[in-house]
């Protein structure tokens, strides 16, 4: 059976969500309160080490990480829909685009989400804010955590959140135009592990993400909207029904 440790419309979660959607895999759906701190608990931590999601569990075994999760997936599952080329080098410019959604994605989003975590640390004593801290295994989170509570974001977050999304829609705006999706005519995992981060672009930086500034990538987020995988996906965070 498989399980998958989520965030709801949390990027790294949608790239999952996603994958398993398109595959047409069904999963029990286990949903974390990121602002709550539920991916720090010690029985989560036991999944995934680092503390964050998304993460799978197959069979009782873990797989972290959104962008191995999916290929994880695409592999053992091959007899569904095929995400990836089967060509070695096809299979490794796909994975330049995994990557790069791994690698600069969350810059891109941060500065613009993580501000409004302050509402639910000032909800904390300082007692309390110190113990959820000292739970926190990365050192980087736990700094961004401890940012977010004394209100440290700056302009310059903002500028490196914004030179990372641009660098994302300008290697794909050069990349895009043999085809539909960014591997051509194959709809494959590059699209997937992207469209979360994109679709947020389009949100938080409309003068760069539009169709004079950007029209091969705008073209393509849209044709991204249209899939009823993206639809289903984006309709629900899949918290459980809150109690009338
Ligand atoms: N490289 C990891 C990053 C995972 C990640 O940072 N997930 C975020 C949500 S998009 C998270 O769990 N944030 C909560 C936290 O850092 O406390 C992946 O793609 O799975």
């Amino acid at each position: 059976m498989l399980e998958l440790y989520h965030g709801g419309h949390t990027t790294c979660s949608r790239k999952a969500r996603l994958c398993l959607r398109e595959k047409g895999l069904d999963y029990k759906s286990h949903f974390l309160n990121l602002r709550g701190f539920e991916q720090h608990t010690p029985a989560y931590l036991k999944l995934n080490p680092n503390g964050v999601v998304p993460t799978l569990i197959d069979d009782g075994e873990a797989v972290v990480d959104s962008m191995l999760i999916n290929e994880y997936l695409d592999e053992k599952f091959d007899q569904h829909t095929r995400l990836r080329p089967n060509n070695p080098l096809d299979k490794a410019r796909m994975r330049v685009w995994t990557k790069l959604a791994s690698d600069h994605g969350l810059a891109g989003v941060v500065p613009r989400i993580w501000p409004t975590f302050k509402a639910n640390t000032d909800a904390l004593s300082r007692n309390e804010l110190q113990e959820k801290l000292g739970r926190i295994p990365l050192a980087e989170r736990q700094e961004r955590w401890a940012k977010v509570a004394r209100g440290g974001f700056s302009d310059e977050d903002s500028n490196a959140g914004r030179k990372a999304a641009s660098l994302i829609m300008t290697r794909m705006e050069a990349g895009l135009g043999q085809g539909q999706w960014l591997m051509g005519e194959q709809y494959t995992l590059a699209d997937i592990d992207l469209v979360p981060f994109v679709d947020r672009f389009a949100e938080f930086y409309p003068d760069m993400l539009n169709a004079s500034a950007a029209p091969k990538v705008t073209a393509w987020l849209a044709r991204m909207r249209e899939r009823p995988a993206v639809q289903a996906v984006w309709a629900t965070d899949e918290a459980p029904a809150k109690a009338a």
